[in-house]
């Protein structure tokens, strides 16, 4: 079995005086995590983690979240990464499918964890400024690359979230399939203010030990703040969202870039060709990229050299990564819309504890994304359409079906169907369709109340249109994609 010598504790080894992350102002070198990480570690084993165990954490972006997670790296226990911005209702879930045997969080979450506490009575809650004072860990000196590192939970198109298992191989070789692309300056530094809680940001942490680079951590985004470090503090590179573009494009003004800031990642969901346009008048150095939790981030990337040429492609697969379009089995010539199938030592070997929907996702090692593209006569992959009536609204991802449980469970719903709308700030939102029962009177307001205890606030409908019946086939199959047409009918 292939293995690597633990990661932070090497580069504290190798670089012990890198800067390794800053944080509120204050920096800490490789060897600086590294302690702060073998002392977490300790107090985390005496309060009862041990290797094997796997283990949910409700986190912030913060320096004591980064070095939580690397302790639990250090011991051996699988994280299971919790989205902060979900209901203690969808978070309870989350953990119970994952089989964790403890949460780890912090009191700034007291009231969601409060829930989460009468929802899952047996489950040890440890609060990270709450450990033990000290404890002895037995250290992991290797990281297995077939071990599971990190859980992350992705909706369905239909039913539950399911939990995509990223190894430590998918870690490293992402990390390794981004650095043969992007390369690494001296003096590189990433701005991080993409949830650590998504692979968008995990995987920067990644790529901070594994390259031996700085990384700049802010606790939320702020497009004043993340232009003031690219100009002022020697951010050379940042991972964002369109959302977060737009707004950091806004910011800037008339203002511009300094040279040595070398890329904008720009993934999670699609980019509108205006906004990369202005970017490209401007001279704002953005990479477009293709990506999913189960690549462990990007595994297609539009290299420097085609970023003005391919405007609107997601580029070329990373190095270690393949990639084909295929429809009804077939594989598509250029220029043929069909599904992106991927493959690579970076993508998920599957769901946890979901035979099911594993075979049906990854066949031979290829998986199948659901996601709609061509590939033109260069190789370069222009997205057309996301998988199954996936709506994104500012890098969230909003599944239309789970949202129509939540609104069918109200006693006055007769049936329910969610698209997506466009949306200039977040790109798009839900929108909801309701029929009533019979005489049934219900409010957009109350409806919307009652969608709040069960669903993130990214995930609430924008609005809710009140029908007399919902759009179906003869197999009676809700048509998503009709909803709004019956809207732009009646006005
Ligand atoms: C866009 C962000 C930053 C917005 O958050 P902000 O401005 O801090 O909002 P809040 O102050 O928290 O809330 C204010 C109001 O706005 C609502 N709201 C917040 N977020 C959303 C949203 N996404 N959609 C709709 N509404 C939202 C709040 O609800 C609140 O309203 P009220 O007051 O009514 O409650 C934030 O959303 C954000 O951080 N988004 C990015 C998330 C992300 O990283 N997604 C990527 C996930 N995908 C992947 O990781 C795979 C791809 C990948 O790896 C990648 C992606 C990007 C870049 C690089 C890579 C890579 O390959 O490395
Ligand atoms: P997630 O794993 O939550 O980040 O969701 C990944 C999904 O975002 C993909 O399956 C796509 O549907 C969508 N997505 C990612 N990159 C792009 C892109 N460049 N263009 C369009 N959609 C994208
Ligand atoms: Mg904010
Ligand atoms: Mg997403
Ligand atoms: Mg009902």
């Amino acid at each position: 079995e292939e293995k690597l010598p633990n990661w932070l504790k090497n580069r504290a080894h190798l670089s012990p005086n890198r800067p390794a992350i800053e944080f509120e102002g204050q920096t800490y070198s490789f060897l600086e995590l590294h302690t702060l990480t073998e002392k977490m570690a300790g107090r985390l084993a005496s309060a009862g983690l041990k290797a094997g165990d796997s283990c949910a954490v409700l986190l912030r972006n913060h320096i004591d979240g980064v070095v939580a997670i690397h302790a639990l790296f250090y011991l051996g226990v699988k994280i299971v990464m919790l989205n902060n911005k979900l209901t203690a209702k969808e978070l309870s879930w989350q953990i119970g499918d994952s089989g964790a045997s403890h949460l780890v969080s912090e009191g700034s979450f007291a009231s969601k964890l409060d829930d989460i506490g009468s929802n899952l009575s047996e489950l040890p809650l440890l609060l990270i400024e709450r450990l033990p004072v000290e404890g002895m860990a037995e250290i992991l000196q290797e990281f297995y690359l077939e071990d599971t590192a990190t859980i992350m939970y992705t909706s369905g198109t239909t039913g539950n979230p399911k939990g995509v298992i990223q190894s430590f191989g998918n870690h490293w070789w992402s990390a390794v399939g981004s650095v043969l692309n992007l390369g690494l300056h001296e003096g590189d530094c990433w701005y991080c203010a993409v949830p650590i809680f998504h692979i968008s940001g995990l995987s920067i942490l990644m790529k901070s030990v594994i390259y031996g680079m700085k990384v700049v951590l802010a606790e939320r985004f702020d497009e004043r703040q993340a232009n003031r470090a690219i100009q002022e503090q020697g951010v050379t590179i940042i991972s964002v969202v369109t959302t977060m573009l737009n707004r950091m494009v806004h910011d800037l003004k008339g203002e511009s870039y300094p040279d040595a800031f070398r890329c904008i990642l720009l993934g999670g969901g699609p980019a509108p060709v205006h906004l990369l346009e202005v970017c490209k008048e401007k001279r704002i150095p953005v990479y477009q990229s293709y990506g999913m939790t189960e690549t462990s981030s990007q595994i297609v990337t539009l290299a420097p050299e085609y970023s003005m040429t391919k405007i609107g492609s997601a580029g070329k697969p990373l190095f270690p990564s393949q990639l084909r379009i295929e429809q009804d089995g077939n594989p598509c010539g250029p220029g043929m819309a069909g599904e992106i199938v991927v493959s690579g030592p970076n993508v998920t070997k599957g769901y946890y504890n979901r035979l099911d929907a594993t075979q049906q996702a990854i066949m031979d090692g290829w998986l199948y994304t659901g996601d709609l593209g061509y590939l033109d006569e260069e190789g370069f992959l222009y997205v057309l359409d996301r998988r199954s009536d996936l709506i994104i609204s500012g890098g969230e991802n909003v599944y239309p079906a789970e949202i129509e449980n939540v609104l069918i469970g109200h006693p006055d719903v007769f049936e329910a169907g969610v698209t997506g709308t466009e949306d200039e700030k977040w790109g798009q939102v839900p929108l909801a369709f309701v029929a009533l029962h019979q005489g049934a009177e219900l409010s957009e307001r109350d409806l919307l109340d009652y969608c709040r205890k069960s669903l993130a606030s990214y995930k609430i409908p924008r609005n809710v249109i009140f029908c007399e019946g919902l759009p179906r086939n003869g197999a009676s199959k809700l048509l998503r994609r009709e909803l709004k047409k019956g809207m732009e009918e009646k006005q």
